[in-house]
């Protein structure tokens, strides 16, 4: 696929041997110059050079010396950039911690793979002791925002740790842009310290990427979260000029769908996939529904009881959205763990 691609770019694909520190600056130069002529506007540009220059850091300083290719990608419509770095040093010894931020110590093998997974879109590592280290990433163009931004949800959130200690392993996440936004909830495996970390590593990556399709979210995330204890995540994608949301879940985050005006519960049985992102999961299956203006989306953590009913809270479910969460969170919420709660309406002109 990429030889194709630099195929129909040759006068664009830019090989960098690195074997020293001038190297490294030179390539992350040549990443920003290359960004910018495919039309990455500057902090974007700022950021693939920021990943270039971790990958051919490691390169100088763990293997010594490899290449990095930069050229143009396109792929489903969209158009990017896309970094190899090759070398035939002696391989990462754990994968899956050095890709974790915050984890690899500094000066081992890998270090700096956090934030590459951080600033591209898609990330590939095939590393072997006998072969070396093969990386492949591509990082994606945003749609250009013109004109300032009609909001048009309204959205609620409350969240608080477990016996209101300091640190929340819950963690949530609210997007808006044109024509589309994301809303989603992630709890950390139990909760503390640890949890809180496996929630934050999973949240910057969600916010990092949020308008990328929900299975390169969990795809992200599984490899944002494999050091750490894992987590379980429930995404909501609107559509709204489609009048539709998209969800993919995996694990236990409860999801209701209520008709605010006849106070009913929709019918809404979404395949929930069990396993822990960055532990077992499999990718979620996404779920699409129609969105019309009355509908009240509520997601929470399991830091909440389940059993409850949109009768039971006829009253508190057409309050404004915060209100919502907040009323939930006070009706519902366990003690004993963390809980979040993130509630969606349209808004209503
Ligand atoms: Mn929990």
């Amino acid at each position: 696929m990429a030889q194709e691609l630099n195929a129909a770019h040759p006068e664009r694909l830019i090989v960098i041997q690195v074997q020293w520190q001038g190297d490294v600056s030179y390539a992350s130069h040549s990443a920003r110059q290359l960004a910018r002529t495919i039309g990455f506007p500057e902090p974007h540009a700022e950021e693939i050079a920021l990943a270039v220059q971790e990958l051919a850091t490691n390169l100088v300083k763990h293997a010594a010396g490899g290449s990095i290719q930069l050229s143009p990608a396109t792929g489903q419509g969209r158009t990017g950039i896309e970094i190899r770095s090759d070398d035939q040093g002696p391989g990462i010894p754990d994968v899956d911690r050095a890709i974790t931020d915050g984890y690899s110590t500094a000066g081992t093998l890998g270090t700096g793979l956090g934030t590459v997974n951080r600033m591209m879109d898609e990330l590939e590592i095939r590393s072997l002791p006998s072969a070396g280290t093969h990386i492949v990433c591509q990082r994606w163009l945003r749609p250009a925002n013109d004109g300032p931004l009609v909001r048009e949800l309204d959205f609620g959130a409350a969240t608080r740790p477990y016996c209101n200690s300091g640190e929340n392993g819950d963690a949530l996440v609210i997007k808006q842009w044109e024509g589309y936004a994301l809303a989603g909830v992630i709890d950390g495996l139990g909760h503390g310290q640890f949890a809180q970390r496996a929630a934050q590593a999973a949240r910057n990556y969600v916010e990092q990427h949020f308008d990328q399709p929900l299975p390169n979210l969990f795809r992200g995330v599984e490899r944002a979260c494999r050091a750490t204890r894992g987590v379980v995540m429930a995404l909501v994608r609107f559509d709204l000029r489609k009048h539709a949301f998209t969800l993919a879940s995996v694990g236990n985050v409860e999801v209701r769908l209520f008709g605010t005006t006849s106070g009913s519960t929709q019918r809404f049985n979404p395949i929930i996939r069990r396993g822990i992102i960055g532990l077992n999961a499999p990718q979620p299956v996404c779920f699409e529904h129609p969105w019309t203006s009355d509908t009240l989306l509520v997601l929470h953590s399991d830091g909440l009881r389940t059993h409850w009913s949109g009768d039971e809270f006829a009253e508190i479910l057409r309050e404004p959205p915060s209100k919502v969460a907040h009323r939930l969170l006070i009706a519902l919420g366990k003690l004993e763990d963390d809980a979040t709660v993130v509630v969606v309406r349209s808004k209503h002109s």
